[in-house]
């Protein structure tokens, strides 16, 4: 008897079946992922040097998240984390991949890991990745083989290559980045068009998931010239008035398609902003773990099933977006491995998530765990230079020798030390970074948790910091230079010419 009632509730619980979705009842998904795009780079989250309306009309009418957080402070593994749904320090991806740099060139996202794009195509979606993938560039980790059925765009940062493809073949050898937008632009309205076939009246064939990972406003960038001197805020800003323009010229391709309603829009950036002024008003910047570098616009639009627009300041991170999708499409999370994210569909209908508020969030910068996030206390860790990534860029906590405890109650800039007076919750994070460093690594030091690292050349280091390079073995360096050389016939030649400066 209990065992039926247990069954009716289920049923009874059960979310009806989506109204308004296509033949195959699944939604479409559009996953929007911007460059180095701040805090306050949009409209609705404080912008007034540039306009954004049609970004602004995702939030007006979807889910603005204001407590929304990345994996990381860097490209590739925060773009690593919201395709896993783990930590990068878990799937193995916490480097900042650069095919120019002799320690990385061979690595990637490993293909053992299962993509959102994997996800998709096992519930029969069609998928398309259009802009930057920057999780390998060896034909061993292209996004063909980790579950996009189409490729366009410019896989990597313009200064590691400069190069467009279609698929695999190369478009451009030097992409013109006045035009990257329009680019991008006519291939994401043009895909939703080809998609959707209203003269049907059935709607699509199969619904699609499109990853739109469009390369601005990273450096280096270019205005197309109708957007040239639009914005108060030089070349950035016509280049933000015209990508969020891309945004308003999707919009139409779905409305026109008729699929709008029931396409989820996710719109995001896989880390802060290079200047600070962009992050306002958190502190800091891309390369660091203050919040400047982590904390960025999260934005959900569904009309069928977000009914009622919010602001919702639940702290969520990347590893949500995995198992979000996940439940909308119905695919079970692989069960062979730990997921570190949440689904966020109980908020579309006002629900809580499971997680409690003061559940820890962890804040890597690639190997070193430097904060822990607990409820509105936010601990910033002791570090040694050594332990630091090149990249980093918070001189004032380069060489911390005490923890440093704020409050985001009363301090959202992460100014006001309390460690002194709250040791009991210093502790108490301390054990909880403790507890991460087991199982999440910290530099110099594997995790129990941690997945392999991708790698073209199987059995070769694994090295995050190019410095680090000259602890390898000479014979193994041999092996691997040989192997660059066989694959890249004129790498030395190239080499020195970029030896000056290394690049992020
Ligand atoms: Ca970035």
């Amino acid at each position: 008897m209990r065992t039926f009632i247990a069954l009716v509730a289920a049923l009874l619980l059960t979310p009806a079946p989506l109204s308004h979705a296509h033949a195959s009842g699944k939604p479409n998904v559009i996953f929007i992922l911007t460059d180095d795009l701040g805090y306050s780079d949009v409209g609705c989250y404080g912008a007034t040097k540039v306009k954004t309306p049609h970004i602004d009309r995702l939030a007006a009418k979807g889910l603005r998240f204001t407590d929304f957080h990345t994996a990381a402070s860097i490209c590739s593994p925060s773009r690593a984390a919201f395709l896993t749904g783990a930590y990068p320090q878990r799937c193995g991806l916490y480097m900042g991949i650069n095919p120019q740099r002799t320690a990385h060139w061979f690595l990637g996202l490993n293909p053992d890991e299962i993509t959102l794009a994997e996800q998709f195509k096992k519930r029969g979606y069609d998928t398309c990745m259009v802009g930057k993938w920057h999780l390998g560039t060896e034909p061993e980790f292209s996004m063909l083989k980790q579950g996009f059925d189409e490729y366009h765009g410019m896989p990597c940062n313009f200064a590691h290559s400069p190069k467009f493809f279609d698929g695999e073949d190369m478009t451009f050898a030097t992409t013109p980045l006045d035009r990257l937008t329009d680019l991008y632009t006519d291939r994401v309205t043009d895909y939703i068009r080809g998609q959707g076939d209203p003269s049907t009246g059935s709607g699509q064939a199969k619904p699609f998931f499109l990853y739109y990972a469009h390369n601005y406003p990273h450096t280096p960038f270019q205005a197309g010239a109708r957007f040239k001197g639009s914005s108060q805020d030089g070349v950035r800003g016509d280049v933000m008035q015209e990508l969020d323009w891309g945004i308003g010229e999707m919009m139409k391709a779905l409305e026109e398609t008729g699929v709008a309603g029931n396409t989820l829009v996710i719109f995001t950036s896989d880390n802060g902003p290079t200047k600070n002024e962009y992050a306002r008003p958190y502190r800091g910047t891309k390369y660091v773990t203050l919040e400047g570098g982590h904390r960025v616009p999260f934005i959900l639009h569904w009309p069928t099933r977000i009914k009622e627009p919010r602001v919702i300041d639940v702290p969520i991170n990347a590893m949500d977006l995995f198992p979000t999708a996940s439940e909308i499409i119905a695919a079970p999370l692989p069960a062979d491995r730990v997921y570190d994210g949440e689904s966020l569909v109980p908020l579309f209908a006002g629900k809580a998530l499971r997680r409690r508020a003061d559940d820890p969030f962890y804040y890597y910068n690639c190997e070193n765990l430097q904060a822990v996030r607990m409820g509105d206390w936010k601990l910033h860790l002791p570090r040694r230079k050594e332990q630091l990534p090149f990249w980093e860029k918070n001189k004032a906590f380069a060489d911390l020798k005490a923890p440093v405890l704020f409050n985001f109650g009363s301090d959202v800039t992460e100014s006001k030390d309390l460690a002194a007076k709250h040791p009991q919750i210093v502790w108490q994070m301390l054990t909880l970074a403790k507890g991460a460093r087991g199982e999440l690594g910290e530099y110099m030091q594997r995790g129990n948790g941690q997945r392999p690292t991708g790698t073209a050349i199987p059995g070769a280091p694994i090295i995050s910091n190019e410095k680090d390079w000259r602890t390898v073995d000479a014979a193994v360096v041999e092996t691997i230079a040989a192997e660059r050389m066989k694959r890249y016939p004129g790498i030395a030649t190239k080499k020195k010419k970029r030896s000056k400066k290394p690049k992020k």
